[in-house]
């Protein structure tokens, strides 16, 4: 039975590049084959509960502009009846859009209780009815993870707050929440630390904070063994905002922590286009150095406004940005158990259904984009060899000794004084390698 919130639209045609019917797929063609892989499986798209079925629309100096039938007072008071209205749509969605995955918190999916035990039963009677609609439509969860940051309780943190009652009531949800996942076939569970930083060091003690932090996750990764969940442990970095200061500032920052509290072999990075602008990298740098990092996961690709400072959570829409950003993720060997999440949401005066439908096709045809021109670019090899060739002088022996141990800085000072070592500078070719990546986007 179909609500009718699409009209008749339920199903996305792929038409092809001459297409001009905005509500048809352009280049995404889930079947077409990229360096000998379905795009579909490349890609393994996910789209988010939150900004499309939760968030109405506001912002900072307005409310709703968003007038959804499931929003609470709009056709009924029963929240758990508009909560089910809510995911029969998300589900007409997901299903028209063709995506094989969807992400949710606990919040965007359950009617909010008055304690954790409401907020569990309420929880797990949303979940019956997305286990249903998942065996009928055959989508699939890429990740659950919990909202730690929206209830008042939680204005000062959840792991890092400084009332362990706090820490208890977040540490017990997200218990519920990896359970949900697990039943739900998920195949990760994400930790974005909302609060997890701070506004004022007059009131904090950033390393108690950490050291709360450190013991939440492992606690989090001993569960996951403990139900057999298969899934991934991803954790999402963010410089800022909502709080001043987060703790999860970035890869590198994310990195010594996990190494420091014995966890970067069991936690993988869910990277956010918009985070790593907002901390004033390229999307590319955080995926790089996570892939080299051995931490590489999945991402949010979401794009962020490049002057406003906040995130603005856009509907991805820059070719050539993304193709850099899968040619990183190609490199790294492609998606495992991660994928691409659109954590987007339509700007606020998009106020009809199909404009949700149209961000994410838009979204969906340019990541499908990033992609060839990213397999391009490797089948081409004009990148790679020159950059092989960059770094070939380090495949000699007598230069490997110089980093495998066998060597001193003294050793060093006599080879290059024995030799007479007076290397000459050689061009880094930066507007030759942008003009090669330019034939292909
Ligand atoms: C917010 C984050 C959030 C996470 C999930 O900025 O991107 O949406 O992806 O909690
Ligand atoms: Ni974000
Ligand atoms: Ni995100």
């Amino acid at each position: 039975m179909n609500t009718g919130f699409f009209g008749d639209i339920t199903s996305i045609p792929f038409e092809g590049e001459q297409s001009t019917n905005p509500l048809a797929f352009r280049h995404y063609n889930p079947d077409e084959m990229v360096a000998g892989k379905r795009m579909e499986d490349h890609l393994r798209f996910a789209v988010c509960y939150w900004h499309n079925f939760a968030w109405p629309g506001s912002d900072p100096f307005g409310g709703l502009t968003f007038e959804r039938p499931w929003f609470d007072g709009t056709n009924n008071n029963d929240p758990m009846t508009n909560a089910k209205l809510k995911a029969d749509i998300a589900f007409e969605m997901f299903s028209a859009l063709g995506v094989p995955y969807y992400c949710f918190h606990d919040a965007d999916v359950r009617p909010e209780g008055s304690n954790f035990k409401e907020n569990t039963a309420n929880l797990n009677e949303i979940v019956d009815y997305l286990e249903q609609k998942m065996a009928d439509t055959g989508l699939k969860l890429l990740w659950g993870t919990a909202n730690l940051f929206s209830h008042r309780r939680f204005m000062a943190g959840a792991a890092t707050n400084p009332n362990p009652d706090i820490f208890a009531f977040a540490a017990a949800t997200v218990k519920t929440c990896i359970d949900a996942t697990h039943r739900l076939g998920g195949e990760n569970y994400v930790l974005w630390g909302g609060r997890e930083g701070y506004e004022t060091l007059l009131n904090t003690r950033p390393g108690k904070e950490l050291d709360q932090l450190g013991r939440f996750l492992n606690m989090v990764v001993e569960y996951k063994h403990k139900i057999g969940f298969k899934g991934t442990i991803l954790v999402e970095p963010k410089p800022q905002e909502p709080t001043k200061h987060q703790y999860d500032y970035d890869v590198a920052t994310v990195y010594g922590f996990l190494k420091r509290h014995g966890l970067e072999n069991e936690v993988k990075m869910n990277i956010e286009q918009g985070h790593a602008i907002l901390a004033g990298h390229t999307f590319e740098h955080e995926l790089a150095l996570a892939a080299d990092l051995g931490i590489f996961g999945s991402i949010d690709m979401n794009r962020n406004d490049y002057q406003s400072g906040w995130d603005t959570d856009q509907f991805p829409n820059n070719v050539p940005e993304m193709a850099l950003a899968y040619y990183q993720i190609l490199k790294a060997g492609g998606f495992t158990t991660g994928g691409t999440n659109f954590d987007a949401k339509l700007r606020r005066q998009s106020i009809e259904p199909d404009d949700l439908l149209i961000a994410h096709i838009g979204g969906m045809d340019c990541c499908a984009r990033g992609l060839k021109a990213a397999a391009a670019i490797i089948e081409d090899g004009t990148l790679d060899n020159f950059v092989d060739d960059r770094y070939s002088g380090w495949t000699t022996a007598e230069n490997k000794k110089m980093l495998d141990g066998e060597m001193t800085l003294s050793d060093i000072a006599d080879r290059v004084e024995r030799d007479d070592v007076n290397p000459q500078p050689v061009s880094g070719r930066q507007e030759y390698l942008e003009n090669i990546i330019n034939r292909f986007v």
